[in-house]
C-alpha cells in the first residue's frame, strides 16, 4: 500500500487524525511530519519544516506517499501577530504541497476554515457559494488557499479536497493559537482551576465540531469517490452553534462549582467577523457527510478524557 503522509502531525487535528488512519490502515502506513522528533510514537516520524520542498520531495519518495493530509499552518490569532509568517506557511508550504501532490500523483487534503468568511457574508446558515471577504491575514491565506486548490485541480488535475473547519474542540493535543480556540481553554480552566476567563463576550455564536466529528468527515471527503466531488475550493462543514454561557451552562451542569468571566479582547473582533452558522447541504448531499455529537455529549466526552489525560500528566 502506499503511504499517508499527514503535515502537522502533533497539531489539534493531526494528534487525532493520524490515531484514526492508524487504526485505518496500519501504522506503518501513516507517516508523521512535525517539527521534533524526540516523541515517542509508533509511527514513522520524519523531522521538516512544509517550506523545504526539497526535504518534503526526500519524504514522499522515501515512503512511496500517494496521499497527504497537509495540516500544517498557522491560524487566525497567531497570523495577525505575524502575518509575513502566516503567509509563508499557510501559501508557500500549501504550494510545495501542491506540487508533489502533481508530481508523486498523490490524493490531497488540505484544511480550510470558516476565516474565508468575513463581516461582509451572510451570518446565519452560510451558504457553499456566497461573498468571501476576510479581514483576518489567516482568512487572506485560506482564501487564498481554496483558489490555489482549484486551480490545480482544473490546470494538472490534482486530486485535492478540503473543508472549511469551524472551531474543532480535542482534548489529545493543546489548542493552538486561533479565536474558537476558548472553548477548549475552557475546559482546562475548569478542570485545573474551577474557572474560565473568556477572550470573547456572551453572545458571540460560532460554528464549532467535536474532533471525533471533524476526523470522520476529514477521512469520509479523502475516501469519497472521485465523482462525488463538486467542490474543489473547500467544502462549507457544520456541525453545532453555540455561545460561550451556553457551553458554561453545559460544564455547569457536571461542575456546578465552575464559574466563568467575560473580558473580550482583540480576538472579539475576529469572532465577530465570522459566521454564526453554516450551510453544510452541499456536502451531505454530496459524499454523505453527517455529525454525531451535539453540545452535551461532547462536553461529557471532553470533560472525561481531559480529565483523565491531565491525572496521567500529573502522575507521570
Ligand atoms: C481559529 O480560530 O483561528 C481556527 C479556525 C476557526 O480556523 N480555530
Amino acid at each position: 500500500m502506499k503511504k499517508i503522509l499527514v503535515t502537522g502531525a502533533f497539531g489539534l487535528v493531526g494528534s487525532d487524525l493520524v490515531v484514526e488512519l492508524g487504526r485505518k490502515y496500519g501504522h506503518d502506513n501513516v507517516v508523521l511530519l512535525a517539527h521534533e522528533t524526540k516523541r515517542q510514537v509508533d509511527f514513522p516520524l520524519e523531522k521538516g519544516d512544509v517550506r523545504d520542498k526539497s526535504t518534503l520531495a526526500k519524504i514522499i519518495k522515501k515512503y512511496n506517499v500517494g496521499q497527504i493530509y497537509h495540516l500544517a499552518g498557522l491560524l487566525s490569532v497567531g497570523g495577525e501577530k505575524n502575518p509575513p509568517l502566516a503567509w509563508d506557511i499557510n501559501i508557500n508550504g500549501l504550494r510545495n504541497v501542491l506540487d508533489l501532490a502533481v508530481n508523486h500523483k498523490c490524493r490531497l487534503f488540505w484544511p480550510s476554515s470558516i476565516a474565508v468568511f468575513g463581516p461582509t457574508t451572510p451570518r446565519d446558515k452560510t451558504p457553499q457559494h456566497t461573498v468571501l471577504e476576510p479581514t483576518t491575514m489567516y482568512g487572506v491565506t485560506k482564501l487564498a488557499g481554496e483558489l490555489l486548490c482549484q486551480y490545480y485541480f482544473l490546470k494538472y488535475g490534482l486530486d485535492v479536497r478540503s473543508l472549511r473547519y469551524p472551531g474543532l474542540i480535542a482534548y489529545k493535543a493543546p489548542p493552538g493559537d486561533g479565536t474558537t480556540e476558548y472553548s477548549v481553554h475552557i475546559f482546562y480552566g475548569a478542570l485545573k482551576n474551577k474557572s474560565y476567563s473568556c477572550f470573547l463576550k456572551k453572545g458571540t455564536v460560532l460554528p464549532m465540531m467535536f474532533i471525533t466529528d471533524a476526523v470522520t468527515g476529514t477521512i469520509g471527503l479523502m475516501e469519497a469517490d472521485p465523482g462525488k466531488i463538486s467542490v474543489r475550493t473547500s467544502y462549507n462543514f457544520s456541525a453545532i452553534n453555540f455561545a460561550p454561557e451556553e457551553l458554561v451552562l453545559e460544564i455547569k451542569k457536571h461542575m456546578p462549582e465552575f464559574k466563568c468571566s467575560y473580558k473580550p479582547d482583540h480576538r472579539q473582533k475576529i469572532a465577530d467577523s465570522w459566521p454564526k452558522s453554516i450551510d453544510d447541504a452541499v456536502a451531505r448531499k454530496d459524499w454523505g457527510w453527517r455529525h454525531e455529537y451535539n453540545l452535551p455529549r461532547m462536553t461529557t466526552v471532553m470533560l472525561e478524557k481531559l480529565k483523565e489525560k491531565l491525572s496521567r500528566m500529573k502522575s507521570g
